[in-house]
């Protein structure tokens, strides 16, 4: 049994400094401390063992066992600790590295266009109101003037959902239901999206976008109009500006102008972007008609206002030197990336 136990215990110290992962070293605890294992099958010949010599050899399966157990624990311990420094190695951070700088967007330039816009009339007090594209055929042209079979009609073909239901080619509608909602004083502009049965070419789009503001109270003149418009062409082309205004026609506004404004870029003098004009065309606006206003219920007799509608196309065109509207929509990055 002496024999025995020595070799078991030789065994061990050979295989043990040969394990190197879990699974081996619970195989080797299984082999020799196990239920089958060799230092169970000692135990069971200790019976045979002559009275005399049973304390001795049960001292020393006792130490062989101890050594085996404390064999096993270190090298468990051995074992984790290399793990676990294997994983700090591998997840090394290196701050030296150079970073990764996100990329940063930016805002289209119709919308840089349409804020610069909602700040000056903000700026004068206005309200930002909004509605459907999808409209009525009430409020897209009927109550402003545009009966069915009327000739100005022909100018904003729209797509039509249904017969009474179509894509709004102003934002003008929003204003109808703005003024049947809402009893004076109205000060509002409604930027957005707008749509016509046009072709697409360097100056035409069948979605474009507009902004039209309105003005309702009692005592609202041209004079405001005028001044209110001068504020506006100063802020978005700069303070040396002037404007004037040439008569005009639209259903709904009467009297009705479109608005010039002296070219940004030779001030008067004439050049490539005003065509030698010295002026530049930039919206359409007028005091809004008797009939529109009595139609939402407001009495012209007690009440004026004053209209106007910007094109947002236009002016960032006229903003950015940009020459051919189509870039505006072909969401090109070498383009977008310039504004
Ligand atoms: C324009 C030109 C002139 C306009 C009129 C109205 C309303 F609803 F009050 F009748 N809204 N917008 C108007 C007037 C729009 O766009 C060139």
């Amino acid at each position: 049994m002496k024999e025995q136990l020595k070799k078991i215990s030789e065994d061990f110290a050979v295989q043990i400094a040969e394990v190197n992962d879990l699974t081996a070293l619970d195989a080797l605890r299984v082999a020799f401390l196990g239920k089958k294992g060799m230092m169970t099958a000692v135990m069971k010949g200790m019976g045979q063992v002559s009275p005399e010599e049973r304390p001795v050899m049960g001292q020393m399966a006792n130490e062989v066992r101890g050594k085996i157990e404390a064999g096993l624990t270190s090298k468990l311990e051995e074992l984790k600790k290399a793990e676990m420094e294997a994983k700090l190695k591998a997840d090394t951070l290196d701050v030296t590295m150079p970073g990764k700088v996100p990329v940063k967007g930016s805002f289209h330039p119709l919308q840089q266009v349409i804020e610069e816009m909602e700040n000056v009339f903000i700026g004068m007090g206005y309200e930002i109101a909004d509605g459907p594209e999808v409209e009525y055929d009430y409020y897209n042209f009927e109550a402003l003037n545009l009966p069915e079979g009327h000739p100005a009609r022909d100018t904003q073909d729209t797509f039509y959902i249904s017969d009474k239901v179509l894509l709004r080619t102003q934002t003008s509608c929003v204003q109808i239901r703005v003024m049947e909602n809402k009893k004076p004083p109205i000060k509002i502009i409604c930027p957005g999206k707008v749509y016509r049965s046009d072709n697409m070419d360097a100056t035409h789009s069948p979605i474009f976008h507009q902004l039209e503001g309105l003005v309702v109270d009692k005592g609202v003149t041209m004079g405001d109009l005028k001044g209110t418009l001068e504020v506006y062409a100063k802020a978005m082309f700069g303070p040396e500006t002037k404007i004037r205004l040439r008569p005009h026609h639209f259903p709904f506004t009467e009297p009705s102008a479109e608005v010039d404004v002296s070219c940004w870029n030779c001030g008067g003098e004439g050049c490539r972007v005003c065509k030698g004009e010295g002026w530049v065309e930039v919206l359409g606006c007028g005091m809004v008609h008797p009939d529109v206003l009595s139609r939402c219920g407001i009495d012209p007799k007690e009440y004026s206002g004053f209209a106007f509608g910007i094109g947002i196309e236009r002016t960032a065109m006229a903003r950015f030197g940009v020459t051919d509207l189509r870039q505006f929509f072909e969401n090109d990055k070498r383009f977008l990336d310039q504004f």
